[in-house]
């Protein structure tokens, strides 16, 4: 028999280690593991999410005749990791071969690799193939020219899958639509009614677990709806297509206060953990379109999502791993302040988007990219402390995806392998996309001075610091030239501010809030 071991994020009725499955004589195996809640401490609904949908995924393998070996994390001698449990499963089923797909992750992979010759068992890793590009495919494709950079391995992706094309031609003659998807909220919007799913029963009996077993994590678990089994996950699927992709173009960059999910997809939990496949999403999506029910540039802006975005930064980890993880481009060495764990901060706009963050484990990609993002690297904040950060407080959060958006687009710490120019901003881009700073305590027209929003200080402080580096990149032309049209004072005084800032906010006492603190 083999023995056909599915990770957490391997929810997937198609999966490639369950390919040719005997049910006759072959078992699954699936673990809960103390190790992986840890490793990174997870935000409580992730592990809920998780765990749940590995119940229900072994449920429904059972329904159909499959012999799943399953192992609880409160199940005695349970080892606690991946190695210690496979070799305890190899010693109760004495199986010919262990059988796994592929997983998300550098550090699994290398224990993957090691279970051969640690376990004494032949160990079949398959590709997973729920991916459009496999690894070895987008290192040949981005070895050629232009297609290194995501607008033009995505262009391929269309013209493979077809997706939005007409003959040879993008559909509506442009491969992107982005410049019409920048919009700001009108005041006061309120965002629809999204579906959320109550917790059955097997889910609060994890809720409980989780609450008990790790309780200091970060999150709170009363506002727990993230889908669990594939019906679910279907129909947050459908509740997106009609309630949010007509409007997700339009508003796909726009932040309001209270508003934790707008029009946004949701659905990035469900698949990343195999509720859901990246084809079948962008082929629903695509069919909105051609229903005449979603226009072009929301429909073309998700699926750039699903067939670029999230295949490039894949095809990244796995072809610059494990070196991408150590650059430190810009040195940034600054520790991650308290306040991204507790939202006290006086910053608006960070306390909402952390507060969105603790309730949801959900915040969207301008919040993490602009608010989040954006001070961690304007303050200089080492990227693997803004890695760990961000790997366990989002439930869609696995490292294949997270390290390059996070290391690459948000850090810049790869120097520019997956973005021509750092996301940096001051406060104007936040005023203007969000309702942040209306209410706020800072100034956010001010440059300098007490009440000046930080975002500023820090973002001229960021161009000063790294001028020798991007002052002649022409994606950044514009700001260098205010930076240049500035007195001597005015840059002292910005230099001086931000000096001021990181010591506060390296002080032991920082995270008290309070406007006095500065921010
Ligand atoms: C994230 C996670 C957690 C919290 N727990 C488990 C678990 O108990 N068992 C399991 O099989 N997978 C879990 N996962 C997902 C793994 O961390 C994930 O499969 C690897 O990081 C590879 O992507």
């Amino acid at each position: 028999m083999r023995l056909v071991f599915i990770l957490g994020d391997q929810l997937t009725r198609g999966i490639s280690s369950l390919d040719g499955i005997d049910p006759a004589r072959d078992v699954v195996l699936m673990v809960e593991v103390a190790a992986e809640a840890t490793y990174v401490r997870h935000h409580k609904q992730k592990l809920v999410l998780i765990l749940s949908a590995m119940r229900h995924f072994a449920e429904e393998l059972r329904a159909e005749g499959i012999a799943v070996d399953y192992v609880r994390l409160e199940d005695p001698g349970n080892a606690q990791d991946f190695t210690g449990e496979l070799a305890r499963a190899v010693a109760r089923h004495r199986p010919e071969a262990v059988v796994v797909t592929h997983p998300g992750e550098w550090r699994v992979l290398q224990l993957m690799r090691g279970w051969a010759e640690g376990i004494g068992v032949p160990v079949e890793i398959r590709e997973d193939d729920r991916f459009l590009c496999p690894p070895a495919e987008f290192a040949r494709l981005t070895a050629a020219g232009k297609t290194g950079r995501m607008e033009y391995f995505y262009r391929e992706m269309r013209r493979r899958t077809g997706l939005l094309m007409e003959g040879a031609k993008p559909l509506g003659g442009k491969w992107n639509f982005d410049a019409e998807n920048r919009k700001a909220l009108p005041r006061g919007h309120q965002g629809p009614q999204r579906k959320r799913f109550a917790p059955d029963a097997m889910t609060e009996e994890v809720a409980a677990l989780v609450e008990a077993r790790f309780p200091d994590h970060f999150g709170r678990l009363d506002r727990f709806g993230w889908p669990v089994t594939r019906a679910e996950a279907l129909a947050a699927l459908d509740d997106f297509l009609r309630v949010g992709l007509p409007s997700f173009g339009d508003w796909q960059d726009a932040m309001q206060t209270g508003e934790d999910f707008l029009y946004h997809a949701l659905i990035a939990p469900a698949l990343n953990i195999g509720l859901l496949t990246a084809p079948e999403v962008a082929a629903a999506a695509e069919a909105e379109y051609h229903a005449g029910r979603a226009p072009l540039n929301a429909v073309e802006g998700f699926i750039r999502q699903v067939i670029g975005w999230r295949e490039f930064v894949r095809g990244l980890y796995w072809t610059e791993m494990p070196g991408y993880a150590e650059t430190n481009a810009l040195n940034a060495t600054r520790p991650l302040p308290a306040f991204f764990w507790t939202g006290e901060t006086a910053m608006r706009c960070l306390a909402e988007v952390i507060r969105g963050t603790r309730d949801n484990a959900y915040a969207h990609h301008i919040q993490r990219l602009m608010v989040t993002g954006n001070f961690a690297l304007l303050a200089g904040i080492a990227p693997g402390q803004i890695e760990a950060w961000y790997l366990a407080v989002y439930a869609d959060a696995f490292e294949w995806v997270e390290l390059p958006n996070v290391h690459g687009m948000v850090a810049h710490a790869d120097g520019g392998r997956l973005g021509s120019k750092p996301y940096a901003a001051a406060a104007a881009y936040i005023g203007r996309m969000s309702d942040y700073c209306r209410g706020c305590g800072f100034d956010a027209k001010a440059r300098t001075g007490r009440k000046a929003c930080p975002m500023n200080y820090l973002y001229w402080n960021f161009l000063i610091t790294h001028q020798a580096r991007f002052g002649k990149n022409p994606r950044m032309a514009l700001p260098y030239k205010a930076l240049a049209a500035m007195g001597e004072g005015e840059r002292a005084a910005i230099t001086a501010e931000a000096e001021a800032f990181f010591a506060r906010m390296s002080a032991p006492e920082a995270p008290s809030g309070q406007l006095s603190l500065g921010w």
